[in-house]
């Protein structure tokens, strides 16, 4: 094989028409040849499988169009490595950035298929848990659309997140299998494939005169094999790629083994390979530790560096040059092992020597931190490490000392700040510390938003940060507008194309022009009625998926994210449970009808984020079948929260709970998502809320709470729950009727020991912030007694959320970190 043009000239093929009567016939082309179906006998699925075919070609002459771009100009590529990639749906996200959506609609009706109805029969793309691994995916369709040439990298799961299905209230995961009708989007590249090596020894060689180089032999061998998803930015600038690595057997078959009649034993390989890319772990913000995550991790890492090593010696003559054409992204420390990795390569298989290449090394990393949850961060053990990837083991140690000796020379550090720098944390167990080699081996770390970016310099890397004083930085997360604004809520878009044109397509930041429609009140009831259409539809998906009737003349009120103890559910139950007491207490006061909707996945090992579950269905169960608060409270907990269901509650939202404990959410994502479709949050002074409040007036959001300088206080001087409930008769009456059975009367003692951790530690402030929060939640009330007030700050929130675009978030880093 070799790779040079052949002398012919080869024909282009034609452009392709976006006449719908054209895509039509080629719908109907490719339902026959590549379907193998008569129209007559499609189902929906086919249809949907022959639209994707036809637009994907529209992509394809594009996507080729990027890739030539590139190669020509030399330019600076931008490699995403992320464990995560929470897409969701492509087809609609492809179709309206190819601008492409009215054409595709006429082209299926002249066929006589809805689009929406075929559109709802794609399978989510849950290759993520939460907002680490949506963000991944903002990122990607935004760094298309500011046109920079990127790749993303990560594992093609077979089994994206599990499947959250409900028996009696409580989660039970069922496996997702996203694949099971072929993926139209993905190309394989078998050309793309690159030996991953784990385990065996390390022999040095050479000698006395010349430095010792190494040579790992590993024991066991993999291959890795790309799949490629086009991402396509909007209106269909720039194409980039996503691309997915699938573990292969060397051997499929062992031959002596089946020769000798060990059938079974045949296929050991081969079972092997398969169960290192089959599964997405499943634990969001607190790593799961065992050693196949450790393999994945590494799997990944060395092949997308093979991978960027391979496609740099196309155009250079070696990797002294690597960090002047070649930005690599860390997304948390999942993938944190590419350090080691990329010094193993440049200097064991390129023969560079060890200081240059710790050099360019770090010029070419950068890291983004998402957690200060110490549970979070990750570290392996010495001895597994050790026995997985013995060589970078070795290379480990080499950068250790020689940061270490940085540290020694700075007089100012002690013991204990020579400890808290080291890549090995030796107390206990000895551990390696991906966090800090993260940090060592980049040359720019960024928080997701400013406190949190602040926190990471007074608490986990505050001695990491004194000795590299300029490494830090802020880049707070965004969101891309086109999937949530444009795609999920076509009835806000086209009333704010109306209102204010269609500058804020191409620069969300244009939506300040609103401001001025705000008090219109013609406008404000053009904007409640979209709201209102958006929350019809809502209900309906309740209605049809739970058969719970909800009336969307109530306040929608939302929490959806992650199952956290850190997130507070649990302090948005108690308040319903205080409510509901309110309400039959005093059921002559003017209430105002609300509807709580909760949505989330809990780790399938996490105990008491799966009791919260159990306690929201259970709360919900006694409310909804109380009469005495019909028609004026209800609770929803809907099942399976993944992407889509986002897409139909997000703009269906009046009320947006941000409720964390302050110091612990990094940033948030659904936060932004919920303001920009003109929901009014109630928050804490934590992640992004802080800027959000910024951005839109204090007075257009509600702010509760203790910030997190109060919460490190109070941890740290003592917090005393006992006197603060014994003060606050609706929370003492609400944790009473919640411990003692009230709403688990066949299991009377179930959410005692979860309502005895309030009472003990309160590590999560629920009883810290309770009374502030159901004071917010009355100001809330007020606010929406009074329509001109409660649009005018919603209204307020969609004009003024533009800055959260996640194509901001990129051309930030582009500018500061990649300089690309
Ligand atoms: C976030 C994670 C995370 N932070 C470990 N950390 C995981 C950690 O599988 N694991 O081992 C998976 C995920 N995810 C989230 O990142 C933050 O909690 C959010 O506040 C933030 O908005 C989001 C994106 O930055």
């Amino acid at each position: 094989m070799n790779n040079t043009l052949p002398p012919v000239e080869i024909p282009q093929p034609a452009p392709r028409s976006s006449r719908p009567e054209i895509m039509a016939e080629e719908i109907i082309e490719r339902l026959t040849y590549r379907i193998g179906k008569d129209a007559k006998v499609a189902k929906p699925h086919d249809w949907l499988t022959a639209a994707i075919l036809v637009v994907r070609d529209r992509i394809i002459d594009k996507w080729m169009e990027s890739t030539r771009k590139v190669y020509r100009t030399g330019d600076k590529r931008v490699y995403y490595l992320s464990l995560e990639f929470l897409i969701g749906r492509l087809m609609r996200d492809a179709v309206s950035n190819m601008e492409l959506l009215s054409e595709i609609k006429d082209a299926l009706a002249s066929l006589g298929v809805d689009i929406d109805v075929i559109a709802g029969l794609e399978p989510d793309a849950a290759l993520g848990n939460g907002g680490l691994g949506r963000l991944a995916a903002c990122f990607m369709e935004s760094m298309a659309t500011v046109d920079i040439p990127a790749y993303g990298y990560g594992i093609r799961y077979v089994h994206g997140l599990f499947r959250q299905q409900m028996a009696d209230g409580w989660q039970v995961e069922l496996p997702e299998n996203w694949l099971a009708h072929g993926n139209p989007w993905e190309f394989e590249r078998r050309e793309s494939s690159y030996e991953i090596g784990f385990g065996g020894s390390v022999e040095s060689v050479g000698g006395y005169d010349d430095p010792p180089r190494f040579v790992w032999k590993p024991a066991e061998r993999f291959i890795a094999m790309a799949y490629d998803t086009p991402i396509v930015g909007w209106r269909g600038k720039r194409v980039n790629t996503l691309r997915l690595w699938s573990a292969q057997p060397i051997d499929p078959i062992l031959l002596d083994a089946f020769n000798a009649g060990d059938h079974i034993g045949a296929l050991r390989e081969s079972n092997k390979a398969e169960t290192l890319t089959r599964v997405l772990y499943p634990a969001d913000a607190n790593p799961a530790g065992q050693e196949l995550r450790l393999r994945q991790e590494y799997f990944f890492s060395s092949a997308s560096l093979q991978d960027i090593l391979r496609r740099h010696l196309q155009q250079y003559p070696d990797f002294t040059n690597l960090h002047e054409k070649v930005s690599i992204q860390l997304n948390d420390t999942h993938p944190a092992i590419s350090i080691a990795e990329l010094i193993r390569l440049l200097c064991d298989v390129h023969g560079m020597d060890f200081d240059l290449a710790w050099d360019v090394t770090r010029q070419t990393f950068s890291y983004t931190n998402h957690t200060l949850l110490p549970e979070a961060l990750e570290s392996w053990p010495v001895p597994l490490f050790e026995r997985l990837l013995p060589r970078h083991m070795q290379i480990i140690y080499a950068i250790n000392t020689k940061i270490l000796l940085d540290a020694r020379k700075e007089k100012k550090f002690g013991d204990s700040q020579i400890r808290a720098i080291s890549l090995i944390d030796e107390g206990g167990d000895r551990r390696v510390r991906m966090g800090n080699l993260a940090f060592v081996g980049s040359h720019s770390i960024n928080g997701v938003s400013a406190l949190h970016t602040d926190l990471m310099k007074e608490t986990v890397f505050a001695d990491l940060h004194s000795l590299y004083p300029n490494r830090i930085n802020n880049k707070t997360n965004g969101i891309t507008p086109r999937r949530w604004l444009m795609q999920c809520n076509p009835g806000l878009t086209n009333l704010l194309r109306e209102a204010i044109g269609p500058e804020f397509e191409d620069n969300t930041e244009a939506l300040r022009a609103l401001d001025s429609f705000a008090d219109d009140s013609a406008f404000q009831q053009k904007f409640a009625e979209v709201k209102r259409q958006n929350k019809v539809q809502l209900a309906n998906l309740v209605a049809g998926r739970m058969g719970i009737r909800i009336d969307p003349s109530a306040m929608f009120d939302i929490q959806i994210k992650r199952i956290h103890e850190y997130k507070r559910q649990l302090l948005n139950i108690v308040e319903a449970v205080a409510l509901y007491d309110q309400i039959r207490s005093h059921p002559e006061l003017d209430w105002v009808p609300r509807v709580k909707f909760f949505a989330g996945k809990a780790a399938p090992s996490y105990h008491n984020a799966k009791l919260i579950i159990k306690l929201a269905n259970d709360v919900a169960r006694v409310i909804n079948n109380d009469p005495a608060v019909r028609g004026l409270l209800k609770v929803v907990f809907i099942p399976n929260y993944n992407v889509s269901l986002a897409e139909v509650m997000v703009p269906a939202a009046d009320l947006s709970e941000q409720i964390s404990t302050a110091g612990m959410e990094a940033s948030g994502t659904g936060n932004m998502k919920f303001g920009l479709n003109g929901a009014l949050t109630i928050g804490t002074l934590d992640g992004a809320n802080v800027e959000m409040r910024d951005h839109v007036g204090e007075e257009n959001i509600v702010i509760f709470g203790m910030t997190a300088d109060e919460v490190a206080r109070v941890r740290s001087e003592g917090h005393n729950p006992r006197a603060i409930i014994e003060q606050s008769r609706e929370l003492a009456q609400a944790l009473q009727a919640i411990s003692s059975g009230v709403f688990s009367p066949d299991d009377r003692s179930r959410f005692t020991a979860l309502i005895d951790g309030i009472y003990n530690h309160d590590w999560f402030m629920v009883a810290g912030d309770f009374d502030a929060y159901a004071k917010a939640q009355r100001d809330v009330d007020q606010i929406w007694a009074d329509p001109v007030s409660w649009y005018g700050k919603t209204i307020r929130n969609t004009a003024r959320m533009g800055w959260f675009s996640s194509d901001r978030t990129i051309r930030q880093y582009a500018s500061e970190i990649w300089r690309a």
